[in-house]
């Protein structure tokens, strides 16, 4: 298999974690975003959405979107809970990452970090929903060691992509202590 992506992205290292911890063999194959090499034509024949990460499987099939991605390799794994319930409450967290976290706390650091933007010309909306996000996670880890009880799931894979650097887009991580914890408790339980 190879993995296409951008090592300063949290969606594609989401992937080299799960696969890693998993000890999945690949190819990594560094495809740097802002020099455009996600929207090549060979890369949009790959993936039309031109984005990383995306995956080529030794058979040609082709797979996007990183949460996907994910849950294709841990299929069958730990990292995927057996109980219906738990399952569907790991899902519950990653819809809620694409939709309600990552567009406020990745984009926030990419404008920052990668942009050069001050943190303090953000835009009110994206710092406002960014911090909405993190008080959620840190009343979730407040309560349970990991997002989902029972052990570190897909879950906490998606979700601390972009919260462990969550700082480098403006956001004080000190604000959110259960975040902290669960963050050293999930880098130490992956390995990474
Ligand atoms: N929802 C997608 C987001 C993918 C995405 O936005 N990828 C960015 C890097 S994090 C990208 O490829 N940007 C380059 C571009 O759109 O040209 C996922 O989770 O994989």
């Amino acid at each position: 298999m190879r993995i296409f992506g951008d090592s300063i992205s949290g969606n594609c290292l989401k992937v080299k974690w799960t696969a890693d911890h998993l000890g999945i063999r690949y190819d990594w194959v560094e495809t740097n975003i802002l020099e455009g090499q996600s929207r090549t034509p060979d890369f949009l024949a790959m993936n039309p959405a031109g984005q990383v990460p995306t995956i080529l499987l030794d058979d040609g099939r082709t797979l996007a979107q990183s949460n996907a991605i994910i849950l294709y390799l841990a299929e069958g794994s730990a990292l995927v809970p057996k109980d219906a319930f738990a399952r569907a409450k790991m899902m519950e967290w990653l819809f809620w990452e694409q939709y309600s976290h990552e567009p406020y706390v990745a984009v926030a650091r990419f404008q920052v970090r990668y942009l050069g933007r001050s943190p303090t010309d953000l835009e009110a909306r994206i710092v406002e929903r960014g911090h909405a996000a993190l008080s959620r996670l840190d009343a979730a880890t407040a309560e349970n060691r990991f997002l989902v009880p029972g052990g570190v799931s897909l879950a906490d894979v998606a979700l601390i992509a972009y919260t462990r650097v969550a700082h480098e887009g403006g956001f004080d991580l000190d604000r959110y202590r259960h975040v902290r914890r669960w963050i050293a408790d999930t880098e130490a339980a992956l390995g990474i």
